[in-house]
């Protein structure tokens, strides 16, 4: 019996915003012909879309809708689904949601339900789910286009086969087990250890790209300097948008503030923050101790300051070069701007978005998730220790660790707890 074959059935309106053109019904479960048969008389063929009209439980016509038969399993969630093509009136399909409750064993669905269903009855795996949820919360060009490859099960591939060569030399650890102490029967495995060693540093590496959360809520782009340098005139230009007050008065910033933007089809957050400046007073000293903590954090740093920036990677910025005795650039920036002219803006843009860029992945490698990258650094963990330990029994151990971990990723393994907060992300119907 597949896992949720005894659930009850459920229902949702799983296209846009109301009104629409066409508002799209599903219903999923064993009472999901039952449903149709209750509302349009019959259920058509199988995967045949037909028009039919939508009667309530008095008799009274509710719509004329295509409506469309999937018998299960093989079906979107697995499960027996039907789908009902409605005019998209809010009156319409709120009537019709009400008629489907009245139907024995039909409720209506939570978030995220349908996909759930869709991975437990084994449609889709884990991180396909993950793809999907991103996929619908993609706001920017960069991130709508990593989640497609995800949703298309392109992590699973690449987990697939990390999974592959961990399972080989777990079988080699294993004949040192079997065999270690009788070495006239088998060569000791000198490469093993380095062979984990090699397939850990991989896994390190594939850790250097950004989480994919960052692709989606946007890097963090903190634009620090000392009082008066232009800061806050600068995040109000590239924003487009008064988002912090600009005055002659050093010292007029105090909190972080955030102004989202879209750079290059990639999400940012610039951050705007206090002038770093001694100082006895003590909102302003608080205001600059996160100016501080906001620069290390920063995925890049936009510098103002005329002495050397806070950290190596900042790109640096001789701001207000319009003003006399500041129109030559010194050596050590990187770029000249004017707010008030222009000049500059789109030399510092392109510095900004080559920055973000190289921090997207490879072509061939993939953006995870703060979940999947913690994983992928827990397998890389159990490796490092199973090639660093002398006692087979350990190494064994931790090898079958790692590859739990790596289970984990597309969830193979012992997963209920995360399913919760991970299909809490979709929206109802989906
Ligand atoms: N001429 C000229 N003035 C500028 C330019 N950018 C900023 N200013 C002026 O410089 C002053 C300080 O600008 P802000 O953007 O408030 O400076 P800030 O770095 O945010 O200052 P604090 O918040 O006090 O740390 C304001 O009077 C701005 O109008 C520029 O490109 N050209
Ligand atoms: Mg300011």
């Amino acid at each position: 019996m597949s896992p949720s074959a005894a659930a009850d059935t459920i229902f949702a309106l799983s296209s846009g915003a109301l009104p629409a053109a066409v508002a799209i019904i599903r219903v999923s479960g064993p009472a999901a012909k039952q449903a149709l048969e209750t509302l349009a008389g019959s259920a058509p063929e199988p995967r045949v879309a037909r028009v039919r009209a939508l009667r309530g439980a008095g008799g009274a016509l509710l719509d004329r809708a295509l409506v469309l038969w999937f018998p299960g399993p093989a079906t979107a969630t697995g499960e027996d689904l039907a789908e009902l093509h409605l005019h998209g009136g809010r009156a319409v399909v709120a009537t019709v949601l009400s008629e489907l409750g009245g139907v024995p064993g039909c409720r209506p669905a939570e978030a995220g339900e349908f996909t759930r269903r869709a991975f437990l009855n084994g449609r889709i795996d884990l991180s396909e789910a993950e793809g999907l949820a991103d996929l619908l919360a993609a706001e920017t060009e960069a991130a709508r286009r990593q989640a497609i490859r995800m949703a298309e099960g392109g992590l699973t591939g690449v987990v697939e086969r990390l999974r592959e060569r961990l399972l080989g030399l777990a079988a080699r650890a294993e004949a040192v087990l079997e065999f270690g102490d009788d070495e006239d029967d088998v060569a000791p495995d000198h490469r093993l250890k380095s062979d984990l060693a090699d397939l850990a540093r991989e896994l390190r590496q594939t850790l250097k790209s950004s989480p994919a959360e960052r692709l989606r809520d946007g890097f963090r782009v903190v634009v620090a300097g000392p009082p008066n340098s232009g800061k806050s005139s600068l995040i109000n230009k590239i924003s487009g948008r008064s988002v912090a007050i600009e005055s002659p008065i050093a010292g007029t910033t105090r909190d972080l503030l955030e102004a989202p933007v879209i750079l290059d089809g990639m999400a940012i957050i610039l951050i705007d923050s206090a002038g770093l400046r001694a100082t006895d007073e003590v909102i302003e000293r608080l205001g600059i101790e996160r100016a501080e903590q906001a620069i290390t954090v920063a995925d890049v740093l936009l510098w103002l300051g005329d002495e050397a920036a806070p950290r190596a990677d900042a790109i640096r910025v001789h701001a207000r070069c319009d003003l006399l005795g500041r129109g030559v650039m010194p050596a050590t920036a990187d770029v000249a701007i004017s707010v008030k002219t222009g000049e500059g803006m789109e030399k510092l843009r392109n510095l900004l978005a080559g920055k973000l860029s190289s921090f997207l992945p490879a072509t061939d490698m993939l953006l995870m998730t703060d979940r999947q990258r913690g994983l992928i650094a827990s397998c890389a963990e159990h490796l490092e220790q199973a090639a660093l330990t002398p006692i087979p029994e350990v190494a064994s151990e931790d090898l079958r660790l790692g590859l739990r971990s790596l289970d984990q990723i597309v969830g193979r393994a012992d997963v209920e707890a995360m399913l919760d907060a991970l299909f809490g992300r979709f929206c109802i119907g989906k």
